[in-house]
């Protein structure tokens, strides 16, 4: 296998479409023969990170547990998503010091906290303004938006379509053998 990795890092709030613009993503880089593989909450937070929750303490415990399994996965050659909200610069600065900041690009999808509340999918958003989960990110926890990220979707502006072309553009060349 000769396949130049990375890992693709999606920051952004609950709702915001970081796991969609993934799950799009891979399908189309597994058309183009591209070995890859998601990283969210879905597979993570069930299973290696069961023991946490969403303290401050436990978020950066959660996101360094993440970049270290990451890392083995670019490692490995396999082209790594990472949809996770991340919410602060600390945590995705360590993120990309244990991946190596040459194997790591910044998503910032960058949708407004009124479209992730209007959207709220999984009802936390209303729960969260209720106060019935605390330390919600967005409500009553902080979001941080990154500085200079590789590239911002704004999932209320862009399909999911437009935002996986855009990363396609960034991805493609720098994988290609
Ligand atoms: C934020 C929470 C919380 C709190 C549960 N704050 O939309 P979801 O449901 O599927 O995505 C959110 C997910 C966030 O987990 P992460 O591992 O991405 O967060 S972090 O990077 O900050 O560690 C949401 C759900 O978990 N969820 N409680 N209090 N999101």
């Amino acid at each position: 296998l000769h396949q130049h990795s990375v890992m693709i890092w999606f920051t952004g709030l609950s709702g915001s479409g970081k796991s969609t613009i993934a799950i799009a993503l891979e399908r189309e880089l597994q058309k183009r023969g591209l070995l890859c593989r998601i990283l969210d909450g879905d597979n993570i937070r069930s299973g290696i990170n069961n023991n946490l929750g969403f303290s401050a303490e436990d978020r950066v415990e959660n996101i360094r547990r993440i970049a270290e399994v990451g890392k083995l996965f670019v490692e490995t050659g396999i082209i790594t998503l990472a949809a996770f909200i991340s919410p602060n610069n600390e945590l995705r600065e360590m993120a990309s010091r244990i991946i190596g900041k040459e194997n790591f690009l910044e998503i910032y999808v960058s949708t407004p906290l009124e479209e992730c509340e209007r959207r709220d999918v999984k009802g936390l958003y209303a729960k969260a303004r209720k106060g019935e989960i605390r330390n919600f990110t967005g409500i009553s926890a902080p979001f941080e938006a990154p500085a200079h990220p590789d590239l911002s979707l704004d999932t209320s502006k862009l399909s999911v379509e437009e935002s996986v072309n855009r990363l396609l553009e960034l991805i493609l060349p720098r994988v290609k053998a």
